[in-house]
């Protein structure tokens, strides 16, 4: 049920053992939401486990606070009074953690994901959010004193989900936001060292193989390029090297929509679109099962060849162009 984020933050004081639960494969805002929503609780007296159903990438475990979010496993013998999801747009994208709600609907949802239809007891999704940490940050003035942890913990996702503050969503709010976020203590400088920095000599040679694949459509508007399982293999990379690859295949001049192909497992194809101006990518994706926002989305596609996927994703792409132009 869609509710204010009011009633949200009631809800939340409520609760005397919440669970806060991230999307599977986390991003920067996944793993700030989760991980600033779990410090907010406990600095207000609430009890609060933070829990992904993967990893996160090794990069992010430098970051002061995210040692607050676990695997389900770790978390799976205790109770909760209290469920939420953040930044995800439906119940799947929480993966193997689903097991914690026990089969019953979220007691809550924070999302700015626009195809969001809302799946919980109370729903907040503002797609007008540029992260959903914007909108934890929002929570924790209701809450709590913002302090230096608290400021760093909340930087990363807005500044992950602003593309460092140059995609169409850094306005104006964003930059205040971080700007008080920087006042009270935050660094952006490790931040982007962490997310930014950290390719390995085997990611970069990966990069290389990918650049190769490199096709352009559309006069230029439309380029893609694909990772192959062989290509992991070969490379001794896994699907999680592939971050920010889609935004070198955007770099290039004039391209209006950026598609990467990962194969990974064979059989299992993960679609990652991202758009430059007026293609409304999110489009694309959840006609195809995904999700997203207009200028980043993905989806996921069952299929016997890597070049099935592709066939099909290039041909809605180029049609999306072409209705856009
Ligand atoms: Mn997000």
């Amino acid at each position: 049920m869609w509710a204010t984020l009011d009633q949200v933050i009631d809800r939340l004081k409520q609760g005397r053992n919440v669970c806060v639960i991230g999307h599977a494969k986390p991003d920067g805002d996944a793993i700030s939401s989760v991980a600033g929503l779990v410090a907010i609780l406990e600095r207000y007296g609430i009890a609060a486990a933070g829990c992904i159903a993967d990893q996160l990438p090794w990069y992010y475990r430098s970051l002061p606070g995210t040692e607050r979010i676990s695997t389900p496993d770790k978390v799976r013998g205790q109770s909760f009074d209290t469920t939420v999801i953040v930044d995800s747009s439906d119940l799947s994208r929480i993966g193997g953690a689903e097991v914690l709600l026990g089969g019953a609907p979220p007691d809550i949802t924070l999302d700015h994901h626009r195809t969001n239809e809302g799946f919980g007891k109370l729903d907040y999704c503002d797609s007008g959010s540029a992260a959903t940490a914007m909108i934890v940050l929002e929570i924790s003035r209701a809450m709590v004193p913002l302090d230096e942890e608290l400021a760093q913990l909340l930087l990363l996702g807005i500044a992950t989900d602003t593309g460092f503050f140059k995609f169409a969503n850094a306005d104006a709010e964003v930059l205040a936001r971080a700007a008080e976020l920087v006042q009270q203590g935050a660094r952006l400088q490790p931040i982007a060292s962490a997310v930014l920095e950290h390719r390995s000599l085997s990611t970069l040679k990966l990069l290389g193989r990918l650049f190769d694949t490199i096709q352009v459509r559309e006069e230029g508007k439309l380029a893609y390029g694909w990772v192959s399982e062989g290509m992991l293999r070969e490379t001794g990379c896994t699907d999680q090297d592939t971050e920010g690859f889609v935004g070198e295949i955007r770099a290039l001049h004039e391209v209006e929509v950026a598609v990467l192909f990962v194969e990974s497992p064979p059989g299992e194809v993960h679609v990652s679109l991202r758009s430059k101006s007026y293609v409304d990518v999110s489009e694309v994706a959840a006609a195809l099962g995904g999700g997203g926002h207009a200028r980043a989305a993905g989806c996921s596609l069952h299929v016997e060849r890597l070049q099935e996927a592709v066939d099909q994703v290039v041909a809605a792409v180029a049609q999306a162009i072409r209705e856009s132009s």
